[in-house]
């Protein structure tokens, strides 16, 4: 394309910021495309139908959505994921640190040429609420070829030109490119695996190539929102960008609206969480107010002195396993008609042109006619055993399959999902998916020791498997695929963060997925969970004061509120006291863990030698 094309392609999107301008033309050239196209989310409704015509995403009822992605092209690939600066001392140990010259080097050169006859989407975008008060680090501008990616983006964040052109400095945005690449010829999963995706941290630069996955080609969700954020965040030392879920309590009672965020590892529940409805017996008194499931970024306001937090996103990403009215009534909702939800890699059925996924009812569908696996391919035509046999591979939907839909769409959004300032922080919890260690809820004093239980944060998975019972694949903070500076400076930036507040949160731990010796899970979960987060008010407000406890403040039976709920005593008590074998054995293993983090604040090696001492009283 000609300079004079693409300025004109600019003009007719409403772009006005010269340093967009630029670097949509430096790209361009770089990358060769037929045809440059400023979006705003005012397109949906066109894109959709060219879309539908180019046969990218069909039709589910209801005005919504179904698209498949490339079959080696499902998930995010965290060993392709790089961080880059210029920095040698940026590397830690989990953010692949790459030097920014090389690794540029190379992307650039698998990209040239690489939107050659397809069309440049130029997406300008906003990753906070408008007029919020990170909003300096939020503007981004998205170039991408691909058309469902750009769908995804309109549900995702705030996409327009305006966001960009009235920037007070038109230089302060996220420059990121994705390029789809030919997945045919990536070698996916081989050493010479082609993928990249690259945040050139200190350049904010975004450079993805390789993929069509949301978590891989959405830049302003995780490329930014987490990865980029977290580091300006640390560079500026003014907040924190955290892969966690935000919402409201509301007593009715008082009037008042509590404030929790927290970070739970993938697979843990936090859209569940961050969605719930209150147990019936509690609905008359609470509600549960969303705000978002899976991105803070958190801050201390100068003039309150109060830690605030807010979601950056404008939609939701979820997974769609397991979602269905028993564990998240709000995220079927939130996905029904109307919504214009845009779902991937569920099975699908063009005739009745609906979705399915395991776990969205108890049986399969009855009738297989019509039902296409997330491959695309018959369910009819597989052997009458590999048809309905649960097995691993024989999913119908793939296990990562998804949902996006706007948040708009939540029917428990909060009133307040859009505050420039964010909502003020009264708890902050962790929460893993342990069989064993963690009781239902432990509340932790002091800023350094909550700190340190978010480092030593972890999820039992792939180890256990290997038959190493209770070791956790540790997730500091749930950011291990997100982190972009080294630990031992994010644990010095948290304390410095959370330090400055006047007003500190409480922090705790939850575990919603204790087993019993019969394998059963002991707590009910979902709507339940709420009880625990009640006793952490409570506690907090020192109305509840719990029982000691070497790992934290654990309730008392008394003291959590049960009314309407059926649980054997037996499994209660288990719920609300701790093993101490198991904990003497995960206090070796943090040992190892914190020791990958060079230079750890000597507050948090305090608050490990503390809580292994309490284990020798
Ligand atoms: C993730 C996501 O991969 O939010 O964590 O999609
Ligand atoms: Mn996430």
């Amino acid at each position: 394309m000609q300079a004079h094309d693409i300025e004109a392609a600019l003009n007719a999107g409403g772009v006005t910021n010269e340093a967009a301008k630029t670097f949509v033309k430096q790209w361009a050239a770089h990358l060769n495309p037929a045809h440059v196209e400023v979006v705003s989310a005012a397109d949906d409704k066109r894109l959709v139908s060219e879309a539908l015509t180019a046969g990218e995403i069909q039709e589910v009822a209801g005005g919504r959505f179904f698209s498949r992605s490339y079959s080696k092209d499902t998930a995010r690939s965290e060993e392709r994921t790089f961080v880059a600066s210029s920095n040698p001392a940026d590397k830690g140990s989990y953010n692949n640190w790459a030097d920014s010259t090389e690794i540029k080097a190379k992307v650039e050169a698998l990209m040239k040429d690489g939107m050659a006859g397809k069309t440049m989407y130029v997406l300008p975008y906003l990753m906070s609420p408008p007029d919020s008060v990170l909003k300096q680090w939020a503007a981004g501008v998205e170039l991408t070829d691909s058309r469902v990616v750009v769908l995804h983006m309109i549900r995702m964040a705030r996409v327009g030109a305006d966001y960009i052109n009235d920037l007070p400095d038109q230089s302060n945005f996220v420059r990121g490119v994705h390029v789809t690449g030919d997945l045919d010829d990536l070698q996916q999963g081989t050493p010479n695996d082609k993928r990249h995706f690259v945040t050139v941290a200190d350049e904010r630069l975004l450079l993805h190539y390789g993929s069509s996955y949301g978590g891989n080609a959405l830049l302003g969700k995780i490329a930014h929102g987490l990865r980029q954020a977290s580091y300006d965040g640390w560079a500026s030392g003014g907040f924190l960008a955290e892969q966690f879920m935000l919402i409201g309590i509301l007593d009715k009672q008082t009037g008042r609206t509590y404030y929790i965020c927290g970070g739970f590892p993938s697979a843990s529940g936090k859209t569940n969480l961050a969605m719930m409805h209150p147990p019936a017996a509690l609905a008359d008194r609470y509600e549960v107010h969303f705000f978002g499931d899976d991105i803070a970024w958190i801050y201390v306001d100068e003039t309150d002195g109060k830690l605030y937090a807010f979601n950056p996103e404008y939609g939701v990403f979820g997974v769609a396993k397991d979602t269905n009215e028993v564990s998240n009534p709000n995220a079927l909702y939130s996905i029904g008609e109307n919504s214009r939800a845009l779902f991937t890699n569920t099975a699908y059925n063009p005739g009745l042109k609906d979705v399915w996924w395991e776990g969205r009812t108890k049986e399969y569908p009855e009738d297989l006619s019509g039902w296409e696996d997330w491959r695309g391919d018959p369910i009819s035509a597989r052997p009458a055993d590999k048809q309905k046999s649960g097995d691993n591979g024989d999913e119908w939907a793939h296990p990562n399959s998804r949902f996006t839909t706007n948040l708009a769409n939540v029917p428990n959004i909060s009133p307040d999902a859009d505050a420039p300032k964010g909502v003020p922080i009264d708890a902050i919890i962790f929460g893993g998916r342990v069989r064993e260690r963690e009781p239902l809820i432990r509340a932790i004093r002091g800023v350094a020791e909550g700190v340190y239980d978010g480092l030593t944060l972890g999820a039992e998975a792939t180890f256990a498997a290997e038959g190493k019972q209770g070791l956790l694949r540790y997730d500091p903070m749930s950011m291990r695929p997100f982190l972009s500076y080294p630990e031992a400076k994010y644990a010095e930036h948290w304390l410095n963060i959370v330090g400055q507040a006047r007003e500190k949160p409480v922090f705790a731990h939850v575990n919603w997925f204790q087993r019993g010796d019969d394998g059963r899970y002991i707590w009910p979960g979902y709507s339940e969970n709420l009880r625990a987060l009640l006793w952490l008010l409570d506690f907090a407000a020192g109305k509840a004061t719990g029982e000691e406890s070497p790992v934290g403040v654990l309730p008392k039976e008394s003291e959590l509120n049960l009314e309407g709920l059926d649980i054997a005593s037996d499994d209660l008590e288990r719920l609300l006291s701790i093993d101490y074998e198991r904990w003497r054995l995960e206090m070796t293993n943090r040992e190892e863990h914190l020791r990958q983090f060079e230079g750890l604040p000597d507050a948090i090696w305090q608050a490990h030698r503390d809580m292994a001492k309490a284990f020798e009283a």
